[in-house]
């Protein structure tokens, strides 16, 4: 179930790809707790997300698009180098900052695709370290690995 549940994520639109991680997000938010995340791993990323914060709400979509279209841009390269949790602090943090008001809100009036809600829908199932592993595979696959060829 987690292989596939990757597979259709991978396979959404970016915008869906994104929709379908703030979701997951306002699922899971309550069983994630900050101190799982961990302060040092979010120290790493301190330094891209305070570019996030300083950025228009434009820009700070872009970013996001980019990091899930796994554009070559110096900010998914900067992406590419944190460890697979520290990635997934990432995220959890945008979302954080998303509902402190910093980040560019998700619309709500979002029509999801079929697949998108099909992912959704398979992804509440599964139990929560299952749940993690797959979120933490689809962050860790975006972005660029600025030491793979
Ligand atoms: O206009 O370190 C659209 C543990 C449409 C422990 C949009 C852990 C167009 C160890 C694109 C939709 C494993 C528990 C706009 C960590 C449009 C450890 C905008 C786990 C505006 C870290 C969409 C942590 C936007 C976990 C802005 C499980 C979407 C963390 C933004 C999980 C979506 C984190 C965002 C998750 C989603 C974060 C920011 C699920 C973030 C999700």
């Amino acid at each position: 179930a987690v292989a596939s549940t990757v597979a259709v994520f991978t396979s959404l639109s970016v915008d869906d790809q994104l929709a379908v991680l703030w979701y997951a997000y306002t699922e899971m938010g309550r069983s994630i707790t900050p101190a799982a995340t961990g302060a040092a791993r979010l120290q790493l990323a301190e330094g891209l997300l305070n570019q996030i914060k300083q950025m228009t709400h434009e820009e700070q979509l872009q970013v996001m698009r980019d990091l899930a279209a796994k554009k070559n841009t110096k900010f998914c390269r900067s992406y590419g180098i944190l460890s697979a949790n520290t990635k997934l602090a990432f995220w959890y943090e945008l979302s954080e900052l998303m509902v402190k008001g910093f980040v560019v809100p998700m619309p709500s009036n979002y029509q999801l695709s079929r697949d998108g809600v099909q992912v959704l829908e398979t992804l509440k199932e599964l139990d929560f370290g299952q749940q993690i592993t797959v979120l933490r595979k689809v962050v860790t696959d975006m972005g660029v690995d600025p030491l793979a060829d």
